[in-house]
């Protein structure tokens, strides 16, 4: 088995790449604190931690006591190390201030603390999603940080990374020349590195979409899926499967390691919003990635990590995964 830990992998990407110590820190405390997360997930009902806390977050969703505890272990973790601007969470409305005891650093983080949480009580694999952002010039100094400094394109994330909490749990990490992924060892404790070059096959038969939603969708993405349907009958001319956990993190994790294709369209039953997901915290972590891994990423027109955030909390469409489908489809918004 490797013997190359998180801390070890890290220490060479600063000796290759130049990795700031201060960018490789902040990637041990994250790491740090999924442990903790995965440690409070694996107890379920043993640690009372299942179930709603009877509270909405921004997005109207109803909170669960592991969002809620998710998040905090996020805040307290990077808070106080000097290596962040701020923070900013799907679970919080206002970007996070770092208290004034403590130092600001270069960088924002910005987090899912918990995705996938409806999966929490039935014992499905969740997630944490994260990206990290330079803090803008004039952003960081004294008073309170804006939420204009968070509102930077994918393009500029400097490293993204997930956790998936499920038979193992894992980290997945891409600091912008590929992607790796470490298994927790949960006796020793250590991130070890068992992917050592993640790779989305450029083909796929599989895909991923919430099926209940069709007679929503719009007209491209209603061809493309009726398309997958017909199999080796249809113009496509070969069957495929499908599978959607519901749990972001769970279905792209299943890509990066067996291919396929991820949808979350926009639909008519929300107009306004340009799909569910959100773009800071979910789509662009993901989108950078998979890009790494040489898969794509758009919302059906454009790529993803080239949106301009206009806020925090911004909603996108998302079709990501393997890059010849992903084209199709995108292809078929194109001409529509
Ligand atoms: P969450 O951040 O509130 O957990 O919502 C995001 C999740 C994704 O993980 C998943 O892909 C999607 O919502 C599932 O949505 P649906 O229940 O509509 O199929
Ligand atoms: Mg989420």
């Amino acid at each position: 088995m490797s013997s190359i830990t998180l801390s070890r992998y890290l220490i060479e990407q600063t000796r290759n790449f130049n990795t700031p110590a201060d960018l490789r820190f902040l990637i041990e405390v994250v790491a740090r604190a999924c442990r903790q997360i995965s440690h409070e997930v694996s107890l379920g009902a043993l640690g009372g931690v299942l179930g709603s806390m009877g509270t909405e977050n921004v997005q109207g969703e109803v909170q669960k006591k592991l969002d809620v505890l998710s998040n905090d272990i996020l805040l307290e973790a990077n808070e106080w190390g000097g290596h962040l601007a701020g923070m900013a969470s799907e679970e919080m409305e206002q970007a996070y201030q770092i208290p004034g005891k403590y130092p600001k650093g270069a960088y924002l983080l910005v987090f899912d603390p918990l995705d996938g949480s409806s999966n929490i009580d039935v014992n499905v694999s969740v997630g944490t999603i994260f990206s990290v952002l330079r803090c803008p010039n004039g952003h960081n100094g004294k008073g309170d940080l804006s939420e204009e400094a968070f509102l930077q394109k994918g393009t500029e994330q400097v490293c993204a990374g997930y956790a998936i909490y499920g038979p193992q749990t894992m980290l997945v990490l891409t600091l912008g020349n590929g992607v790796k992924g470490f298994t927790l060892d949960p006796h020793m404790g250590n991130w070890v590195l068992t992917h050592d070059n993640i790779r989305v096959p450029e083909q796929t038969a599989e895909f991923a979409i919430n099926m209940s939603n069709q007679r929503h969708w719009e007209a491209p993405v209603k061809r493309y899926v009726s398309e997958l349907l017909a199999g080796k009958e249809g113009p496509l001319g070969k069957n495929y499967n499908m599978r959607w956990i519901a749990s972001m993190v769970a279905d792209v994790h299943r890509i990066l390691t067996r291919g396929g294709i991820f949808m979350y369209p926009r639909d008519a039953r929300e107009p306004e919003k340009p799909g569910k997901l959100r773009l800071m915290y979910e789509a662009n972590p993901m989108s950078m990635i998979i890009e790494q891994a040489g898969g794509a990423a758009t919302n059906g027109t454009q790529r993803i990590l080239d949106i301009q955030p206009d806020s925090l909390h911004q909603r996108v469409a998302v079709f990501l995964g393997s890059k010849e489908e992903v084209e199709r489809i995108t292809a078929y918004h194109n001409q529509a």
